[in-house]
């Protein structure tokens, strides 16, 4: 029996890469899943333009532990993530700022950090240079560097896999919040948080994530565990309505007041 409900979670665990992977023509991470421990020096890949324009900049806003995420849990009978009770200190080690901005101006001429006031890494921006054209093909890609440390998961929880959403804008065209629509903005929004980022009627949606898988064998499960437990790990509105926005030497440069 414990075997059969291993074996299970093993399918789904393979099912959500799956998914992953679909959604690959839209925004993702050079290297979408990577294992607990060692520093990964990734990137976010534009999956296309702002419908066929052409990306100027990009806000992202990171995973922020000391202003309390949102958790939720893989619930393998309903096959979605519902909200838990468990606490991100119970399953993950948080003691490092996971994400970093990395200066790289091989795409973009200027970008940022976003901290907030304990000057904790809350998001990055880029802008400027000729941007990222659209390209149905994919005969072009462009992409920002980024590093993430990640966590080690807690050696007596039943954690094997944790998730982070990262909301992300794709601008085309500087607007007003009012002004977001296709072609001006691609959003990147954690699903069912209802933030200001939002395209009004636009079916152009989805999530752009980074997992980190446990080490299976350095790390392995308790014997006690019936399943291997799967967290998602989304920013509230209020981080991502704080931190989305891009400000420049004090001055506010997107959205648009
Ligand atoms: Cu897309």
């Amino acid at each position: 029996m414990m075997k059969i409900k291993l074996s299970i979670s093993l399918l789904v665990i393979v099912l959500l890469g799956g998914i992953a992977q679909t959604v690959s023509a839209h925004n993702s991470f050079m290297s979408p899943r990577v294992k607990e421990g060692p520093t990964s020096w990734n990137a976010i890949v534009f999956g296309h333009g702002c419908g066929e324009n052409t990306i100027i900049g990009s806000s992202v806003v990171f995973p922020n532990f000391s202003e309390s995420p949102t958790l939720q849990i893989f619930n393998q009978s309903s096959g979605v993530f519902d909200p838990t009770e468990d606490t991100i200190e119970m399953l993950y080690d948080t003691t490092m700022a996971p994400f970093s901005y990395v200066i790289d101006r091989s795409v973009f001429s200027a970008g940022g950090v976003k901290v907030n006031d304990s000057d904790e890494a809350v998001g990055m921006w880029v802008g400027g240079g000729e941007g990222v054209p659209h390209s149905g093909s994919g005969a072009i890609k462009g992409f920002i560097s980024v590093r993430f440390q990640p966590g080690t998961f807690v050696s007596d929880s039943c954690a094997a896999q944790i998730q982070f959403v990262l909301p992300m804008v794709d601008v085309c065209k500087i607007t007003t919040i009012s002004g977001f629509k296709d072609g001006v903005v691609s959003l990147w929004m954690p699903d069912g948080v209802d933030t200001d980022y939002v395209i009004p009627g636009s079916g152009h949606t989805g999530e752009l994530v980074l997992t980190v898988e446990r080490d299976l064998i350095s790390n392995k499960l308790p014997e006690s565990c019936k399943d291997q437990k799967i967290y998602k790990v989304v920013p509230t509105a209020k981080q991502i309505n704080t931190y989305m926005p891009v400000v420049i030497n004090g001055k506010r440069a997107w959205p648009r007041k």
